[in-house]
């Protein structure tokens, strides 16, 4: 029995993929014959996205959507319809993270996140599902985080986000399986991008963030994983070789979930 791990004649929405996470999925599953179309809040950035993509060899259409926005992403996947072809996978990648102490973030910062991070998934998922079952077939993919299953400090709005969207990706596996629509959620570890920058800093006196340490001795393989590990099982779960996994969780992140840490020295 061939096993079908290819995405030609699909189209995939990558959302918030001008560069990071998305950008080395959409990279992948352009790699496996997907047709990419992506997102992005501000039209230089869409430029900055689809000139990379064309650096990379690939083809891809690109729009300008706040996902929080219903009126904007309802008009931008009628409009992809139109210019390319219907959705038939979805990536909510877009996601903001801010690090503040809970009793310190005010209510709007809180919201802020929640919106793009959980309320943006809910609104991007319903808006090609209906064309999905029209269609027979349709793949959902939430970008989740370890912060899905864990908490740490300063990243209240952020876990909730991600708790929550762990449970809407089973919760559209519960509703929509019936219509062959698979929705799986990928887990990322700790991966070297702009929205973790910050904690990879190299401190004033030239040592390496305290938090970069911490989670290399977080790691078993003792390093931050990159973003392009994680598009073979972006691929896997976007392909027909994933179409008896519904509403499962892939944690990509290089053992972390399994390890209580390496001892300090
Ligand atoms: P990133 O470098 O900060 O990129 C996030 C992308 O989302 C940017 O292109 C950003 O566009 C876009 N975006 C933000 N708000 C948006 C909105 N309202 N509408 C449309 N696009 C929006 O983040 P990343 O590290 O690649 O993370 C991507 C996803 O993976 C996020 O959901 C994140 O929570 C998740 N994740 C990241 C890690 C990690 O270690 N990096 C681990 C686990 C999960 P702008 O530049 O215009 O803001
Ligand atoms: C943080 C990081 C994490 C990662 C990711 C881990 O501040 O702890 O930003 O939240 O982004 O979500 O899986």
């Amino acid at each position: 029995m061939s096993v079908n791990f290819s995405l030609e004649g699909k189209v995939a929405l990558v959302t918030g993929a001008s560069y990071g996470i998305g950008f080395a999925i959409a990279s992948g599953m352009a790699k496996a014959g997907a047709t990419i179309v992506f997102n992005d809040i501000k039209q230089e950035l869409v430029d900055k996205g689809l000139a990379a993509y064309k650096e990379a060899g690939i083809d891809a259409h690109g729009y300008v959507c706040d996902v929080t926005s219903e009126e904007q992403v309802n008009a931008m996947v009628a409009q992809i319809a139109k210019d390319v072809a219907p959705i038939d996978i979805l990536v909510n990648n877009a996601g903001i993270i801010k690090r503040i102490p809970m009793c310190d973030m005010t209510a709007e910062q809180f919201r802020q996140v929640i919106d793009v991070d959980l309320n943006a998934p809910f609104i991007v998922s319903k808006a090609v599902i209906p064309s999905m079952i029209e269609r027979g077939h349709g793949k959902i993919i939430n970008i989740c985080s370890m912060m899905s299953e864990l908490g740490r400090e300063t990243v209240s709005a952020y876990a909730a986000a991600k708790g929550g969207l762990k449970m809407l990706t089973r919760n559209i596996c519960s509703e929509y399986g019936q219509y062959n629509i698979q929705c799986n959620g990928i887990g990322p570890g700790y991966i070297e991008t702009p929205q973790t920058a910050p904690l990879r800093e190299r401190q004033a006196d030239g040592s390496r963030h305290p938090f970069d340490q911490f989670i290399c001795a977080k790691t078993p393989a003792n390093r931050w994983l990159k973003p392009e590990e994680l598009a073979g099982p972006a691929v896997f779960l976007a392909s027909e070789a994933s179409d008896a996994v519904n509403g499962h969780i892939l944690y990509v992140d290089g053992g972390i979930l399994a390890y209580i840490g390496k001892q300090p020295q």
